[in-house]
């Protein structure tokens, strides 16, 4: 596929000139970058063990010889694993990123060299973020595998024709995972989908500590602001609030949090953190980041009260909870102060910095969650693809869950793999643990 390709140059709205590699199956920012990417995903590898041993199984097995698969999810070193373990597996693949932002070019190219049909590159308008996934949708995969229910959408919404030969689809996220059960209950779901992101070994650890590690990296890339003493505000405490709440803590963060839902508060609070509406916080927060998966959380008033050199950034996987059109009318002036990092002055010369353009700046400003914890999270992708591909036909069409002993496998792996074993119940505890007549 590499063959016969060659640079072009094109020619976007922004009237800006950008080149790109392509050629047969391919649209990446620049091939020459393939061999950084390689070194990058042979890193990944080194720490997705379950991964390997996925990988090492079922390129025996052949478990998806000839399924074609089209993929729509960040295009990360670890993403790279995953797309490989699939192909050793015997898929085809076809693969678009979910953000415009979140794509590594250098690992983009390098799988793109492997001869995987690959259409993306960092910095992409939204013009051509959905005219990456309708190419990969040309091959008319049998699966679909998803990030954000962006594929599966444009699937139901765009190319109905293609619905009748696909099987199923997964959802790596929490978003996603809404948007797909909100479709079902409405009956527009056409196929049936595997929600990866409830999968224990994947929001237990991915959303909360995978969220919490890289959302607090990106912030600090972006800025290399000092988090002691600071206060930090977390809008939303969820799997991924709380892992962003639980790291700045460590570092010396005073956290606050806003909820709209009391158990969620009630925990925040007994985590030791402060709770108050955003119009609150808005006055008193040095960094927010919001988590809610909703629309809207921090505005125009929000911005009005915030303190001079304020910093704001999302990890949520839109970017619609920060209002930026807002801070734009407000501001005088704006200028890119460093990468990713945005200082919006305002008319009383107040600034506020808005990192990755409210995108998630985990995987924006930074590469997205560790190897570590994405190995379980893509182990559950990987075995959902073979799932759906052996019986997606006898599915219903519902948003499914992952089998409980698929989430207990993987996690035994993991176990195994960082040196650590477990204890077997005796059979004389196994009696007691469904003999209800034991008691006092
Ligand atoms: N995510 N992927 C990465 N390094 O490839 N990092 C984060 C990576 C996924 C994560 O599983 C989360 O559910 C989703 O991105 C949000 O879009």
């Amino acid at each position: 596929m590499t063959s016969g390709s060659g640079r072009i140059t094109d020619t976007k709205e922004t009237g800006m000139s950008e080149t790109y590699s392509t050629g047969d199956g391919f649209k990446v920012r620049d091939l020459g970058m393939a061999d950084q990417g390689r070194m990058k995903i042979d890193w990944a590898e080194s720490r997705m063990p379950v991964m390997m041993k996925l990988r090492a199984e079922h390129a025996e097995l052949q478990s998806l010889k000839g399924v074609r698969i089209a993929g729509c999810l960040h295009v990360t070193k670890e993403t790279a694993v995953l797309i490989e373990t699939l192909k050793a597996a015997g898929a085809e693949i076809s693969w678009s990123g979910c953000n415009p932002l979140s794509t590594q070019d250098e690992v983009a190219a390098a799988l793109a060299e492997n001869d995987i049909s690959i259409y993306a590159w960092h910095g992409m308008n939204v013009e051509e973020f959905y005219w990456c996934i309708d190419r990969t949708l040309d091959f008319k995969p049998m699966l679909t595998l998803d990030d954000g229910a962006d594929l599966i959408f444009r699937v139901h919404n765009k190319h109905e024709g293609l619905i009748e030969g696909i099987l199923g689809g997964t959802e790596e996220t929490t978003t996603g995972v809404h948007r797909l059960r909100a479709m079902a209950d409405d009956g527009a779901l056409k196929y049936p989908v595997i929600a990866v992101n409830d999968a224990e070994t994947k929001w237990d650890f991915d959303n909360v500590f995978g969220t919490g590690q890289s959302s607090i990296d990106g912030i600090l890339r972006a800025t290399s602001v000092m988090l002691a003493g600071k206060s930090f505000v977390v809008a939303g405490y969820g799997h991924c609030g709380s892992g962003c709440a639980m790291r700045a803590d460590g570092l010396g963060a005073s956290v606050i949090a806003t909820e709209v839902k009391p158990t969620a508060a009630l925990k925040a609070t007994l985590n030791g953190h402060r709770v108050m509406p955003m119009d609150e916080a808005a006055k008193v927060g040095d960094i927010f980041i919001t988590a809610t998966g909703c629309a809207d959380v921090i505005v125009g008033r929000h911005f009005e009260v915030m303190k001079d050199g304020a910093i704001v950034c999302n990890t949520g996987h839109y970017d619609c909870e920060i209002k930026i059109d807002d801070l734009e009318a407000l501001a005088v002036s704006k200028r890119e102060i460093r990468d990713n990092c945005e200082e919006y002055t305002m008319a009383d010369g107040r600034r506020i910095y808005v990192l990755a353009q409210g995108r998630l700046v985990n995987l924006a400003a930074a590469e997205g969650h560790p190897s570590e914890v994405m190995d379980m999270s893509f182990a559950n992708q990987f075995l959902s693809m073979v799932r759906l591909a052996r019986e997606g036909k006898d599915l219903s069409i519902a948003v499914h869950d992952i089998p409980e002993d698929q989430d207990q496998d993987i996690a035994r792996i993991k176990l195994h793999a960082v040196g650590c074993d477990l204890d077997a119940l005796t059979p004389e505890q196994e009696v007691y643990l469904t003999d209800y007549a034991a008691g006092t």
